[in-house]
C-alpha cells in the first residue's frame, strides 16, 4: 500500500468516525431513537477499529528504518534499482535485519509482505542511500517489492520462502 492510499484511508476513516458521533449527539428520546442510537454505537466501533488498525500500519512504517538492528539480527543485503528489487530468496526464520542500498539513479523503496508483515519504508530510498529494516520474519512465502510511485510497470516482485 502507498502512502496516498494510506492517507486517503485515515481521512475517510476520520471523516466517518465524525459523522458517527453527529448522529449520536442528535440523538432523541424514545425506543426507535434507541434503536439507531445502538446501530450508530456499533458502526462507530467498527471504524474506531478501523482507524486504530490503520495508525498501528503508520507506525509500522514510521518504525520500519532503524538506525542500528540488534546484535543477535541475521543481516541481509538487499539492493533496489531500476531492475527492481535484487535479494536472496531463501532465508531462515527469525530476527532478520534487511540493510537496503540504492543502486539505482531513482528513488526506489522496499516492501517485504507475507505471513501478516507489511512493511516498507515511509520514505523512499535515494541514490547510494542506505536504510536497515528489522524484521522478526515466520516461516512462510513473503514477496519483496519496490513501491515507489515513478516506477511504472518496471516493479519486479521477488518471491521469497522462509524457513
Ligand atoms: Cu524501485
Amino acid at each position: 500500500m502507498n502512502t496516498n492510499t494510506l492517507m486517503t484511508m485515515l481521512i475517510a476513516a476520520a471523516f466517518t468516525l465524525s459523522t458517527g458521533h453527529g448522529i449520536a449527539a442528535d440523538k432523541t428520546v424514545g425506543e426507535k431513537s434507541a434503536e439507531i442510537w445502538d446501530k450508530t454505537k456499533a458502526t462507530t466501533k467498527d471504524v474506531t477499529r478501523k482507524v486504530v488498525k490503520t495508525t498501528k500500519q503508520a507506525v509500522n512504517r514510521v518504525e520500519a528504518a532503524v538506525r542500528e538492528p540488534d546484535a543477535d539480527a541475521r543481516k541481509v543485503d538487499v539492493k533496489v534499482n531500476d531492475k527492481g528489487v535484487q535479494m536472496p530468496k531463501n532465508l531462515a526464520a527469525g530476527k532478520t535485519a534487511f540493510v537496503v542500498t540504492n543502486t539505482g539513479k531513482d528513488a526506489h523503496n522496499f516492501e517485504i509482505e507475507g505471513s501478516g508483515i507489511d512493511k516498507s519504508f515511509w520514505f523512499a530510498l535515494g541514490p547510494n542511500q542506505t536504510k536497515t529494516m528489522q524484521v522478526d520474519l515466520k516461516p512462510g512465502t513473503y514477496e519483496a517489492v519496490c513501491t515507489a510511485e515513478a516506477h511504472g510497470g518496471k516493479e519486479q516482485k521477488v518471491q521469497i520462502a522462509v524457513k
